[in-house]
């Protein structure tokens, strides 16, 4: 059996049981049959909306409990979405025949899940944007189907380089493609600021650019001398939470803090250590790497900050808001008496409990308002585990492999792995010399596929339920262009998918050979510019 149509869906799907007996003909005489159930409606327009999938003229019809479609003696078959309150959370079922196309999902998630298994079920040219309406044939079949991870994430750092609107629109679609669910924006860093905070206009006038880039190796002195900048509004953001939400998908938001804030503080200069350095001729970093630049530890900073993130929780309804912690470097805290007078008038042990103190700072305004904060696991440093630590409700973000996911899992806090050998977007893929991007060690396709977000000792010792689930990370220091992010994240994001989505299948090769026959074509009808297996593109 070639792996193409069921044999080819990437994620995997649990069950599928291909049946015999003629095939459903999707065509212009197909009826959309929608149950009258919260959120599908919503699924049934986003179907509507994928134009080279042809239905009835006279639109949906709405079905009742349970009865029959009202046909008045029309021909065609249907294609039918209703919900199956036994199904859990993005669960569907979904069976084919040659009269009808019924998917039942757990919530209005799981329809929209089986959805993308339907679309797979057909050709590739089923995933161009346009086309001529045709026919399009689909063998009997019976799906049943659920996510092993409630998280499964791609993040895109648009600090480092802007992505315009557009760009992150299109993403989002692939994410969908792929039943990813959790679009982790990065949206601060020492490199630019790119979210409109209205209260602090500066924030994206100055924050939101920079005179130029280093390109090239730390050794190397090539510049781009070209300004690079840009940032979204809060309109701008609006709609990308829109649509991802049309999609089934959160957009988790990260502010950085204390590190990785240059372009903050190039913005309020008083928002640095300004006893110890003067950040007022300070610009929004143009080099790579960590930034000494950290925000000071002082109440009116605590004040801008929470003001910040009061927009950010106004126009993000994600349950989860991120607010870095990662790569922090205390020299400034070390040499600033208003650091060291914190630390006294806290009783606190060091800088590293300083930055804890922080943490926990906006952990407890989060949680006071009703939302979870995510770290980087070095906000594990400085003591903000157990006793007077984090709450319950915070999460980590594994990255520099698993250990930090292990002790906050151990200590009761949900975890998203997220290792950088095995699933950074930002490294390479091979070895080459001809791969156009230098970053770090390799990791291969095959490395991608083979991440184990759980590891042995969390199964082992009952924390297993602690993993949210995996997450994909694509910092963009070397990626200026959705092409470039493309070539980085595809199809690497494929292996995530179904590591995420379905666990670890039989084989890489045979991920692999179902990947080129059935999924890359898929790719290509989008228009994704991904690496080729068989080696980088000429460009
Ligand atoms: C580490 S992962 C970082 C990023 C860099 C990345 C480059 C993490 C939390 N911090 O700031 O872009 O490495 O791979």
């Amino acid at each position: 059996m070639s792996a193409t149509g069921w044999a080819g869906l990437v994620p995997r799907a649990r069950d599928v049981r291909e049946g015999d007996g003629p095939p459903f003909v999707w065509g212009s005489g197909t009826a959309l049959v929608v149950e009258p159930a919260p959120g599908l409606r919503e699924v049934a327009r986003w179907l509507r909306g994928q134009s080279v999938l042809p239905f009835r003229e006279e639109g949906e019809r709405a079905l009742d409990d349970g009865g029959a479609p009202d046909d008045e003696g029309a021909p065609g078959n249907t294609v039918e979405l209703r919900l199956d309150a036994g199904l859990g959370p993005e669960a569907y079922r979904l069976e084919v025949t040659a009269d009808r196309a019924l998917i039942e999902g757990g919530d209005a998630a799981g329809v929209f899940r089986g959805l993308q298994t339907l679309r797979q079920a057909l050709p590739p040219a089923a995933f161009r944007r346009a086309g001529p309406r045709c026919e399009w044939r689909i063998a009997p079949c019976r799906v049943q189907d659920a996510p092993r991870f409630a998280w499964r994430g791609l993040m895109l750092d648009v600090a480092r380089h802007f992505m315009p609107k557009d760009g992150v629109l299109r993403l989002l679609d692939l994410l969908a493609v792929h039943k990813l669910n959790v679009f982790h924006l990065h949206l601060t860093d020492d490199q630019g600021w790119r979210m409109e905070i209205r209260r602090y206009p500066r924030l994206t006038e100055v924050g939101g650019s920079r005179s130029r880039t280093r390109v090239g190796h730390r050794a190397s002195p090539l510049w781009d001398e070209r300004p690079h900048g840009g940032h979204y509004t809060q309109d701008d953001l609006r709609e990308i939470v829109a649509y991802a939400a049309e999609r089934h998908i959160t957009v988790v938001p990260e502010i950085e803090l204390p590190g990785h804030s240059q372009a903050a503080i190039a913005a309020y200069p008083q928002l640095g250590n300004t006893d110890v350095v003067d950040t007022s001729a300070l610009e929004v970093w143009t080099d790579w790497g960590v930034s000494p630049q950290l925000l000071a530890p002082t109440d009116d900073v605590l004040r801008f900050y929470e003001h910040v993130l009061e927009e950010v929780l106004d126009v993000f309804p994600s349950p989860f808001i991120h607010i870095g912690g990662d790569e922090t470097p205390k020299e400034q805290w070390r040499a600033s008496a208003v650091a060291q007078e914190r630390i006294a008038r806290e009783g606190l042990r060091d800088e590293d409990a300083l930055q804890a103190w922080m943490v926990r700072h906006f952990d407890r305004w989060l949680a006071e308002r009703g939302r979870r904060m995510v770290g980087w696991d070095e906000i594990l440093e400085g003591g903000t585990l157990g006793g007077d630590g984090l709450t319950p409700g915070a999460v980590v973000s594994s990255w520099r492999g698993y250990e930090g996911g292990i002790a906050a899992a151990e200590a009761g806090h949900d975890v998203v792995m997220c290792p950088e050998h095995e699933v950074y977007l930002d490294r390479r893929q091979a070895p080459g010399e001809d791969e156009p991007v230098p970053l770090g060690r390799v990791a291969s396709l095959q490395d991608v596929y083979e991440v184990r977000p759980v590891p042995a000792r969390l199964a082992e010792s009952g924390h297993a339920g602690r993993v949210l689930g995996l997450q994909a990370n694509m910092w963009t220091e070397c990626a200026e262009s959705s092409q470039r992010v493309d070539y980085q994240v595809f199809p690497r994001l494929a292996a995530v998918a179904e590591v995420a989505w379905a666990g670890p299948g039989h084989s890489y090769d045979e991920f692999a050979e179902r990947l080129a026959a059935a999924h890359l074509p898929r790719l290509d009808a989008c228009g994704v510019e991904y690496r080729p297996l068989s080696g980088p593109r000429p460009w």
